[in-house]
């Protein structure tokens, strides 16, 4: 494969090609991998910068129905969308975004809108490098907003706010008095909590959810990456699309000030720093689980342990060594 033509189709935005690039960078074949990397660094040179807002939310909370909503709105104002998911639960039933592009219907019909299904794979470690890469390949492809999408499960929460500007948390109008069991590790990424279905009926509870938010927020530690007022708690309805523009004023608002004050570059700065240590220690532990000089050694001083000749701290010593 011609890497370098196909980093300059990316560049002019020739989708297909994108979608090919994405192919590429979630292959596991060595060959492929060699490529993508040179692909990636190709397109490193385009210096382009996409707003990345990643969106978390428990299945049924609205996430399909206000991505196409909000993605909608944004191309309606001339700004080109993607969208990405991290989906670590490939067995997950009927929430995927694979079955999302048929409901996310208009905005995958949408010329100004990209929609990357997410791949079966069940390892996170794989599925956070092939979505910041599918997000650097959309971002040398000329998008303006990348959305990324993420169901309130485990740990890829964590993921998607090391993939992010911002994080939005999305959230269904609240029966009871409970803050519906949002933990608060997930409260603390959040900068702007968005409460869906604030209509109709629902919409008096979703009022009242709001302001439960806006008062556990206030709670919690000030962060430096915040100006006053943030993060809030918003209501919306995708579905009657109100709230939305009040929504993405907030973002950019928030954004400007981060821009303006430098926590912008720093925290992508950081981010950059996080996946190279990640991709070292997945490096590492691959080393070890594929057959090898290392996993030879791993077995050798492992009888060796189970033998009584060597404690299991000198074996990881010696193991570490030779690494
Ligand atoms: N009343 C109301 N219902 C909504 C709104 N947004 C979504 N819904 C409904 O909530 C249900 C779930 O919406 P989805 O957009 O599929 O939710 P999701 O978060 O993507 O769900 P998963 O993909 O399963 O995690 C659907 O029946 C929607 O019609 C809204 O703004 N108001
Ligand atoms: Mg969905």
């Amino acid at each position: 494969m011609d890497t370098a033509d196909l980093a300059s189709r990316i560049a002019s935005g020739d989708r297909r090609a994108l979608a090919r690039a994405i192919t590429l960078v979630e292959s596991q074949r060595t060959d492929h991998r060699e490529q993508a990397l040179a692909l990636l660094g190709q397109l490193a040179e385009t210096g382009r910068e996409a707003l990345r807002i990643g969106l978390s939310g428990a299945p049924g909370v609205g996430k399909s129905t206000f991505i196409e909503s909000f993605g909608l709105m944004l191309t309606g104002q001339g700004l080109r969308v993607a969208v990405l998911a991290v989906d670590p639960s490939s067995s997950r039933s009927g929430g995927s975004i694979l079955g999302d592009k048929t409901r996310m219907e208009r905005l995958s019909r949408d010329p100004m809108a990209f929609i990357r299904p997410s791949p079966s794979q069940s390892h996170l470690g794989g599925v956070a490098r092939r979505t910041r890469e599918a997000v650097a390949l959309c971002e040398a492809a000329g998008f303006d907003v990348i959305l990324i999408e993420t169901v309130g499960v485990g740990q890829s929460e964590t993921v998607v706010a090391q993939l992010c500007d911002l994080f939005l948390l999305l959230l269904a109008p609240a029966g009871g008095d409970e803050l519906q069991g949002v933990k608060r590790g997930i409260m603390e990424m959040a900068d702007i909590i968005l409460v869906n279905k604030a209509d109709g009926d629902l919409r008096p509870a979703a009022m009242r959810t709001v302001a439960d938010y806006a008062g556990a927020l206030s709670l919690l530690r000030r962060r430096p990456q915040d100006p006053e007022g943030f993060p809030k708690a918003m209501p919306v309805s995708a579905i009657e699309e109100q709230g939305l523009s009040d929504a993405w004023a907030e973002m950019q608002a928030l954004v400007g000030w981060r821009r303006d004050t430098g926590h912008f570059a720093r925290r992508r700065s950081e981010q950059s720093r996080h996946w190279f240590e990640e991709e070292v220690r997945q490096g590492l532990l691959s080393v070890l689980s594929r057959p090898g000089p290392a996993r030879e050694a791993m077995s050798r001083l492992g009888e060796a342990v189970t033998r009584g000749d060597l404690t299991p701290e000198a074996a990881a010593a010696r193991m570490l060594a030779s690494i």
